[in-house]
């Protein structure tokens, strides 16, 4: 009899997500808001049926309260129509999340994610952190349909995670703490486990606070956000919300958020919310209208030419074709990185290069005839004056002179 209270309470723990934790997180002020609203419009308006059916920006619009309500059903029809077997595990974690914050039906989705979970082979302890990225959705998209059933595929994934020894990763780091916090509960047996994974990323995540309150950079502090404003381990050095909130509203007033998919991963955290809160939305509440007209988020462009020094490099002995060239190439300033790319490409074969529609944008997967291969871990990586980009080639803006890097390297 008391086992099962305490299981009941355990379950319901789980099951009523962060109610019962501390939640530590910060508003933006009102006069604030017409830029989150122009950004949730932006991210929302990009919602095409020929567009990439993103359900990262299903979860942040329905967690914000959708304007665009065709969008929303654009967004639904496509994600449920999605093949199953089409779909990485990450990819269905998102649309597991998507279509529960939709109060769809999940659970053929669910089976086979879990399946897939059972039989994943976590990644070694030298492998790149960015590895566990997927399984984190997993374990939280798993964690938030089927907590008692999850449990033993997240003391799995913890123990990996604690064995791993790469550098750290926010964005990871972030998503894990989410996945983490979900199981965590006072009465199950992986008590200690999830704890203990949770006090060293939260740690570390508080280690990559910045002195303007950035958290890793840009694009992974709203993640970051999320897991600190939700973990139940408290890391050493208090995190300032309200500097971190501040500094985001900055960038998005210098038009750092353009991207639909960096909006659907700052958004939540604008509005107050996190990833655990996905089976808490209501569906069906009325549309909320922009309370104010959103302010515009366009730059002008300056028309005179630049130079950019373009180097593509593969060094790696696996791949046979071994290669260090480089090209000076004229573009519009204000011209995106990709602009770059296919001029040198009409320069010279050699610069020929192939892009993949991603929920990022386009991601350059070959130049020159060697491809990115994801059982090798390989991928084309970019660098400005060899600093790696935070950006992708279709957002990053060079300047004059800038001496961009393409080099075919492992993660
Ligand atoms: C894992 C990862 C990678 C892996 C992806 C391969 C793999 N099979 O896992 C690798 C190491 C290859 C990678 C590369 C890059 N990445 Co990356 N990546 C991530 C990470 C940590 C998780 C992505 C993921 O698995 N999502 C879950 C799955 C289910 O969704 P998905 O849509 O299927 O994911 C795919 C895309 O995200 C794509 N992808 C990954 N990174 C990027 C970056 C860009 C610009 C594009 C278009 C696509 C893309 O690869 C994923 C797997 O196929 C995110 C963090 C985040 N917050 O999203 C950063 C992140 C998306 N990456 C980022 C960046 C900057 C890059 C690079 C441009 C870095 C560089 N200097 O070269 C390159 C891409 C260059 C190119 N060739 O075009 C930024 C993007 C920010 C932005 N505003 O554009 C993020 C947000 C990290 C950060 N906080 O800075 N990345």
């Amino acid at each position: 009899m008391a086992w099962f209270a305490l299981f009941l309470l355990s379950h319901l723990w789980a099951t009523a997500g962060t109610s019962a934790q501390v939640r530590s997180s910060c508003s933006v002020p009102s006069e604030e808001e017409p830029w989150v609203d122009g950004i949730q419009v932006l991210m929302e308006n990009s919602v095409t049926r020929s567009a990439y059916p993103n359900p990262s920006i299903l979860i942040a619009m329905n967690l914000a309260g959708p304007y665009n309500l065709k969008a929303q059903k654009i967004l639904i029809e496509e994600l449920m129509a999605s093949k199953i077997s089409d779909l990485t595990i990450g990819q269905l974690a998102l649309n597991i999340m998507a279509l529960n914050s939709s109060c769809r039906d999940t659970a053929s989705k669910v089976s086979v994610l879990q399946r897939k979970m059972q039989s994943w082979t976590p990644p070694g302890p030298k492998e790149e952190a960015v590895n566990f990225y997927a399984p984190s959705l997993a374990v939280l998209a798993l964690c938030q349909k089927n907590w008692e059933a999850t449990l033993p595929i997240a003391a799995g994934f913890a123990k990996a995670l604690l064995a791993n020894t790469s550098p750290f990763d926010v964005d990871t780091g972030a998503v894990a703490t989410l996945a983490l916090t979900c199981m965590y509960s006072s009465w199950d047996s992986y008590r200690n486990l999830f704890g203990q994974v949770l006090k060293s990323t939260v740690e570390n995540i508080s280690g990559r606070v910045t002195d303007s309150g950035i958290i890793g950079n840009i694009y992974s502090t709203g993640l970051a956000m999320q897991a600190l404003s939700v973990t139940p381990e408290q890391p050493s050095k208090k995190w300032d919300c309200e500097k971190t909130m501040a500094t985001v509203l900055d960038k998005i007033k210098q038009g750092k958020f353009q991207n639909p998919m960096s909006i659907a991963q700052i958004l939540p955290s604008l509005k107050g919310k996190t990833y655990l809160d996905v089976p808490h939305v209501k569906c069906g509440s009325d549309q909320v209208k922009p309370s104010s007209d959103p302010n515009p988020t366009s730059f002008p462009t300056p028309a005179s030419n630049i130079t950019i020094v373009y180097t593509i490099n593969n060094q790696l002995r696996e791949v046979e074709l071994l290669f260090n060239v480089t090209t000076e190439v004229s573009v519009k300033g204000s011209s995106v990185l990709l602009v770059v790319l296919q001029e040198a490409q009409r320069k010279s074969p050699m610069f020929k290069f192939e892009t993949t529609m991603t929920s990022w944008g386009l991601m350059v997967t070959s130049i020159n005839g060697i491809a990115a291969n994801a059982n090798h871990k390989t991928y084309w990586q970019f660098l400005g004056d060899g600093i790696p980009l935070d950006e992708g080639v279709a957002d990053y803006i060079p300047f004059d002179h800038e001496h961009i890097t393409a080099n075919f390297t492992h993660y």
